[in-house]
C-alpha cells in the first residue's frame, strides 16, 4: 500500500487541497466503500503545457489505456489497470484524492532515475575503507529538489517518444551536470559519458508512493544503477545542478543518509549487492 500519497494535504499548494483521510485497509479498491466520493484536483498551472494530456471531459482526447498510446506509454509495470467513469484508477488503490493533480498524464506518468555511484577516495587515489564496518564506502550523486527540498536521485520523466536509456541520461544531465546550459567539458567527455551509460543494471521498475499521485495518475519508474569502479568516469564528469535540483553532491551512503525513502530504498539494495558499508 502506498502513504506519501495520502498525506493530509496535496504538496506544494498551501495546504489548500485537501486529501480525504481513511485507514490503510480502505487503500484497496475491492474493499468496498461505496460512499467514497474525494475532492477533484487537476492544478491548474499543467493545463495546456505541450507535455500534459488534455482534459478528460474533452471529447478529443481518446487516450488507449494500457497501451503505448502513440508515443505515450499508458502501460503500468505492474497490471492492466482498471478505468472507471472514464478514468484510469490507481492501481494500488485509493488516495483520497481525484483527478490528476500536478501529474501531466491519466494513469501512468514513466519517470526513470539514475543512480550513479563510485567508491569514496583519499584524494584521487586510494579507495577508503570505513574504520567501524571495515567496508568500502558506495557514493552516489544526489540533487537537492527545488520543489519539495528533498535530497533525491536526479530522475525526470519519460519525454513521449523517448528511450527510457536516453532519459536516464538526460536527466541525469540536466539536473546533475546542468547540461541545459552549455557546457566545453561536457561535450569534451561525451564519449566517456555515452559508454558509461552504456552499461547500466536495472535496479527497479514499477509504482512509486509519490506525494504527487492521485486516484486517477501516478508514477512509475525505471531505476537504473551505474557503478564507477575505478573512478575514471566520474572523475571527469562536473557535477553543477540545473534544471529543477538546486544543489547537487556526492552524497556517502550509510544506514543514515538524507535521501527520500522510495529512493533510499533502491541504494540500500545496492549496497547490500556490493557489500558496501551500511
Ligand atoms: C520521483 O519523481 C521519481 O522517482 C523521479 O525521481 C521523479 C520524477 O519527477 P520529476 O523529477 O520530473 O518532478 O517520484
Ligand atoms: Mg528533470
Ligand atoms: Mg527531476
Amino acid at each position: 500500500i502506498h502513504v506519501n500519497c495520502r498525506s493530509l494535504h496535496y504538496p506544494f499548494h498551501n495546504n489548500t487541497v485537501k486529501r480525504l483521510q481513511f485507514s490503510d485497509s480502505l487503500v484497496p479498491w475491492n474493499v468496498g466503500w461505496p460512499d467514497y466520493n474525494p475532492d477533484d484536483f487537476t492544478a491548474p498551472i499543467i493545463l495546456g503545457k505541450p507535455w500534459a494530456d488534455r482534459d478528460i471531459s474533452d471529447p478529443t482526447f481518446s487516450p488507449k489505456w494500457n497501451s503505448i498510446d502513440g508515443h505515450v506509454n499508458r502501460q503500468s509495470f505492474m497490471i492492466n489497470y482498471s478505468v472507471k467513469d472514464k478514468r484510469p484508477l490507481n492501481p494500488v488503490g485509493r488516495t483520497g484524492l481525484s483527478g490528476r493533480g500536478l501529474l501531466g498524464r491519466w494513469g501512468p506518468n514513466h519517470a526513470a532515475d539514475p543512480i550513479v555511484t563510485r567508491w569514496k577516495r583519499k584524494g584521487s587515489r586510494d579507495v577508503l575503507i570505513h574504520p567501524k564496518s571495515q567496508k568500502k564506502i558506495l557514493q552516489l550523486v544526489a540533487i537537492l529538489r527545488g520543489d519539495s527540498g528533498e535530497w533525491a536521485v536526479p530522475g525526470g520523466m519519460v519525454d513521449p517518444g523517448e528511450e527510457v536509456a536516453d532519459t536516464l541520461k538526460r536527466e541525469f544531465l540536466e539536473e546533475a551536470c546542468n547540461s541545459l546550459e552549455k557546457s566545453d567539458s561536457l561535450e569534451e567527455h561525451k564519449e566517456i559519458i555515452d559508454s558509461f551509460f552504456d552499461n547500466g543494471e536495472v535496479v527497479y521498475e514499477g509504482y512509486v508512493d509519490d506525494p504527487r499521485n492521485t486516484d486517477n495518475a501516478w508514477i512509475e519508474t525505471v531505476a537504473m544503477h551505474f557503478h564507477d569502479d575505478d573512478g575514471n568516469t566520474t572523475g571527469v564528469i562536473p557535477l553543477q545542478a540545473g534544471d529543477d535540483a538546486v544543489s547537487v553532491c556526492w552524497m556517502d551512503v550509510s544506514r543514515d543518509f538524507q535521501l527520500n525513502a522510495m529512493h533510499a530504498g533502491f541504494i540500500s539494495k545496492i549496497a547490500a549487492k556490493h557489500n558496501s558499508h551500511w
